[in-house]
């Protein structure tokens, strides 16, 4: 891959002829996140851009208090290039930070809240961070226990920074300086990380640039009709790519809208914030789109400005799709995205049925969809394949992941992206299953090796795998298949295990069935397909007998 002098090392990049085919047909446009918040602060001064808890920044503050906090953050040694991984949960003080490291040029990392010492201890060392950005307390959590155990893991780590009180660490609110000149990177370079919900040992980090994400932002916008009128409620964590960019938060400040943020999904939070800020639009997750249909019923607050609820990040059943417009009043939107780039919209003028039974088509004409077979060879139309893509806003290769990128993308730059899907004749996509070893919990994506390898390190395991099972509110649950070594230990030992090792909680398998060895396919390998017909099996046999 080609990799201009300026660009990251690390970072795979688009070949030549694909940049210069996006930038001529007007995808890539040269502008960076620094300067797209600098001009929206200009053209919408004094309209929100966030309201977070009693905060309510305008375009103007935002700007003002990106610019002290870049002008801090360089203060404090932090420079253009270096990596700062951020875990902030839905507070206002997420878009200071983000959009400061964006002006300097320093690249986020971006965790999620529910992230502990293993991931984080993981992203720090593999990105060799110099920084790490923390609330205080969230969710019951103290983040400040985590980032000490971080920072005994990784030495290299210079600075922790607590937004809110800092205990030992640096206070976010003691940064802020004189802003002075700022150094200004480049729309081609690398602006932050994402994190791919993987399938492999470890996740791997999604290097996404300034024109290419800009892009998918600006495009996401048109589709979702954006404009200063928009108000977003971001209910869920703002760092992962849904709320992020499709179109999300930073959609709604291209549009010059404004962005509500929730600290949590739930109707008791997220309805009175709607009827209060007058909401028009916001995305869930499947499980959560669930909860809200039924807590809506009561009809206890005025949800009537809410225009669109965009669910996606894994497989909505149709039978909840039917119900969002009849109880909500308002329009389904199926969003089908991936952190590596490629989305696909529903869209609003679409006829219900396409709608409510499809995952919508892509963002861009020019990004190539292809659906194949096991080897490579395009299936028929309409037939389910595995679908590779590639296109202006779809990475060519994750961060140091050299080995691994050969066999996530084909030669020919597309990216594998393990989800089997057919296309109908619109040309929409269903999402119909899964080749890549992940277990899809509600929209949290659990590496199913990543899982495996913390068991493994368990004095008494011998072996693990783990699959998913079906599951009526997530769609699927984790179950953890162990063959024991000697006496089997008790399943709460085993989890408490897994936590103690840092693992997030999403990722700690909900059931653990000891056996005494795995059934194998014939080539030799473990069959997860087998392992989850046996769960199948035992679940058929117990709604049978109830005893
Ligand atoms: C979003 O991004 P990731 O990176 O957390 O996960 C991507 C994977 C996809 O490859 C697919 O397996 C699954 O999540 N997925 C869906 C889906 N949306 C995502 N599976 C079925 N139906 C859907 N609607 O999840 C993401 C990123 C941007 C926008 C929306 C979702």
């Amino acid at each position: 891959m080609t990799s201009p002098a300026h660009h990251l090392p690390g970072c795979p990049t688009w070949p030549e002829a694909f940049a210069a085919r996006y930038r001529a047909a007007g995808y890539w446009r040269g502008e960076t996140f620094g300067q797209l918040l600098r001009e929206r602060a200009r053209l919408h001064a004094e309209r929100t851009a966030v309201v977070a808890g009693d905060q309510r920044w305008s375009y103007r503050e935002l700007d003002e208090r990106a610019d002290r906090l870049a002008a801090g953050f360089l203060a404090l040694g932090i420079q253009p290039r270096d990596r700062v991984v951020v875990q902030l949960p839905n507070v206002a003080a997420f878009f200071e930070v983000v959009f400061a490291l964006f002006r300097i040029g320093a690249l986020p990392v971006f965790a999620l809240p529910a992230h502990r010492s293993a991931e984080i201890g993981y992203f720090c060392e593999h990105a060799e961070a110099v920084a790490y950005v923390i609330p205080d307390r969230h969710g019951g959590f103290d983040y400040r226990t985590l980032a000490a155990q971080v920072r005994e893991k990784v030495p290299g780590l210079k600075h922790v920074i607590v937004a809110g009180n800092a205990g030992p660490f640096t206070a976010l609110s003691s940064l802020p300086t004189e802003p002075g000149a700022l150094p200004e990177p480049r729309a081609s370079d690398v602006a932050f990380f994402q994190l791919s919900g993987g399938s492999t040992g470890v996740p791997k980090l999604i290097p996404r640039t300034h024109d290419d994400y800009l892009y998918s932002v600006r495009a996401s916008a048109d589709i979702c009709q954006l404009d200063t009128s928009s108000v977003y409620l971001c209910a869920l964590p703002v760092s992962h790519n849904f709320p992020l960019s499709s179109p999300g938060v930073l959609g709604i400040l291209h549009a010059g809208g404004t962005v509500v943020m929730a600290s949590h999904a739930s109707p008791d939070v997220a309805f009175p914030l709607i009827e209060r800020e007058r909401v028009t639009l916001t995305a869930l997750v499947p499980p959560l789109a669930m909860v809200w249909l039924d807590a809506a019923k009561a009809r206890r607050h005025d949800l009537s400005s809410l225009r669109v609820l965009q669910v996606g990040g894994a497989r909505l059943s149709n039978e909840a799709a039917r119900r969002v417009r009849p109880t909500l009043g308002c329009t389904l939107q199926q969003v089908f995205g991936m952190a590596e780039g490629l989305v696909n919209y529903t869209r609003f003028d679409d006829a219900e049925e396409l709608i409510v039974t499809t995952q919508g088509c892509p963002i861009s004409p020019d990004d190539e969809l292809r659906v194949v077979d096991e080897d490579d060879r395009e299936v028929a139309p309409g037939e389910l394949g595995q679908l590779l893509t590639r296109g202006p806003y779809t990475i060519r290769g994750y961060y140091k992941a050299e080995a691994h990128n050969a066999r996530a993308f084909t030669s020919d730059g597309f990216y594998r992206t393990g989800d089997l899907v057919r296309l109908t004749p619109e040309g929409y996509l269903v999402v119909d299953g899964r080749v890549k070893d992940q277990i899809n919990r509600g929209g949290e994506k659990v590496a199913a090796e990543e899982v495996e390898n913390h068991l493994l390190a368990h004095p008494a395991v011998h072996d693990a795998a783990v699959v998913a099972i079906p599951d009526a509110f997530l769609g699927e649950r984790t179950c953890a298949f162990v063959i024991p070594r000697g006496t089997p230990p008790a399943t709460t030992a085993l989890t408490a295990f897994l936590r103690e090792r840092g693992l997030a909680a999403f990722k700690i398998p909900d059931r653990v069935e000891f056996v005494d060895a795995f059934p194998q396919t014939g080539v030799g390998k473990v069959s997860k397909k087998s392992l989850r017909e046996a769960l199948t099996r035992s679940a058929a046999a117990k709604t049978a007998s109830p005893s």
